[in-house]
């Protein structure tokens, strides 16, 4: 414990972790994620989390829609499949299958519930908690529940000023201790977003990511990261791989992109389409 657990994320070690293509490989490999999220006004959210977990390796992504048709923005990417819910209880039954749930990029909450959450981290292994799902976890959290599944929460510092009370400058001016002390309070692997993102894990081992520029700043791009780290958790890497390896290569592909767009221009679907180049890069 203390200073010498905490350690840059490096190529070499990214690069094990990342699951290889055997010449016989097929996509029941490489795990089927769920992604709930997108609301009416933020679908883009839902729709860029499950692209970016697709081009992060996952065989299968669901999208988990309000409603009960198919969207037409979902056309742009046919690869997605789809599932519908209306109520919170019907979510519960929509993880059945699937190795993996991305919960909450674009989502908004529904009034004054959170048994829906609890149910679905009660039936899935792993599970990203991020955006509008985090003050649903807060509460459920601050009853006493913990989830069967083993969670990777991932809130920008704002977001975790939210969850622990702290203003966003005190959570910046100690941004290791404030993820450590979450993580070990929740028994989940925290990522706290931002310039050197912080990945603490839930054995207190605490990993700081190199790479990434200022040209993330830009709406969507957690909601890429929420996808790729719920895709390697869908390809079995355990939470503290699967954040650590995901928020690597995810600054890399923001760094590809910044070469190509420049860090005002570059925006999350850039970050998307480097996300192939940047495994290239590692693997
Ligand atoms: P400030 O300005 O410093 O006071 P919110 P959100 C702060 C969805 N999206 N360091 C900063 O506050 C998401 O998935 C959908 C320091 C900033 O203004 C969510 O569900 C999109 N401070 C929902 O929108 C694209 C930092 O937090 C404020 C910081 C709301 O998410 C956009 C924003 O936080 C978006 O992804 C940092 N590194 N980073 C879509 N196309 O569908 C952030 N802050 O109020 O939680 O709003 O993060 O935009
Ligand atoms: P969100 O605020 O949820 O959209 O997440 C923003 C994403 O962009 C996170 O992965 C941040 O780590 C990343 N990001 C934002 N600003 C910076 C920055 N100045 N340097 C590096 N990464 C950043
Ligand atoms: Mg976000």
């Amino acid at each position: 414990v203390g200073a010498s657990r905490v350690r840059m994320i490096r190529k070499e070690e990214v690069r094990a972790w990342v699951p290889e293509r055997p010449y016989d490989a097929n996509k029941g490999h490489y795990g089927h994620l769920l992604v709930m999220a997108g609301h009416a006004r933020m679908w883009g959210a839902a729709l860029m989390s499950a692209v970016s977990a697709y081009r992060a390796g996952a065989g299968l992504v669901t999208v988990a829609v309000r409603g009960d048709a198919v969207p037409p923005w979902l056309g742009i990417h046919p690869e997605l499949m789809t599932a519908f819910w209306n109520l919170p209880e019907e979510a519960p039954a929509l993880v059945e299958g699937k190795q993996a749930l991305v919960v909450g990029p674009g989502l908004v909450r529904f009034d004054g519930d959170v048994s829906w959450l609890k149910a679905l981290l009660g039936k899935v292994r792993y599970a990203v908690v991020d955006a509008g799902a985090l003050e649903i976890w807060k509460e459920a959290i601050e009853s006493g529940w913990r989830p069967s599944a083993q969670v990777v929460v991932t809130p920008h510092p704002k977001e975790m000023a939210r969850l622990t009370g702290l203003d966003t400058a005190e959570v910046q001016a100690d941004r290791i201790e404030v993820a450590r002390r979450v993580a070990r309070s929740c028994g989940c692997t925290v990522v706290l977003k931002g310039a050197y993102t912080v990945v603490a894990g839930e054995d207190e081992g605490v990993w700081v990511n190199p790479t990434g520029n200022p040209g993330m700043a830009t709406g969507g791009t957690g909601d890429v990261l929420a996808g790729v780290i719920g895709s390697l958790l869908a390809q079995g890497l355990p939470p503290g791989q699967a954040a650590a390896a995901g928020v690597y290569l995810h600054g890399l592909a923001g760094d590809l992109a910044a070469q190509a767009e420049g860090l005002a221009s570059m925006v999350a679907t850039d970050v998307i389409a480097q996300l192939g180049p940047a495994i290239r890069q590692v693997v």
